[in-house]
């Protein structure tokens, strides 16, 4: 039994997760800053999801904030990473 191996797994795992939101929400406001062709409503959604995914993220809950910020991405056609 090795325990180095999951310790190394938890050590890696929730980090990354967490770095992983402000990295989407950058995603996000480059592209909200290019003028994306979406409609108004699109728009709002997109703003909503973004603030919400921030909100998550201080939260700590940082696999639904990837899940909503992805939801967020998905209207503005960036491609997932
Ligand atoms: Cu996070």
């Amino acid at each position: 039994m090795k325990p180095a191996y999951w310790l190394i797994a938890l050590l890696f795992s929730t980090p990354a997760l967490a770095f992983h939101c402000p990295v989407d929400m950058k995603q996000i406001d480059d592209a909200l800053a290019t003028g994306p062709a979406l409609s108004a409503e699109q728009l709002a959604e997109v703003k909503t999801l973004r603030a919400e995914g921030e909100t998550l993220h201080k939260a700590g809950r940082h696999q639904e904030s990837v899940d909503t910020l992805a939801k967020a991405k998905a209207l503005l056609g960036i491609d997932k990473i």
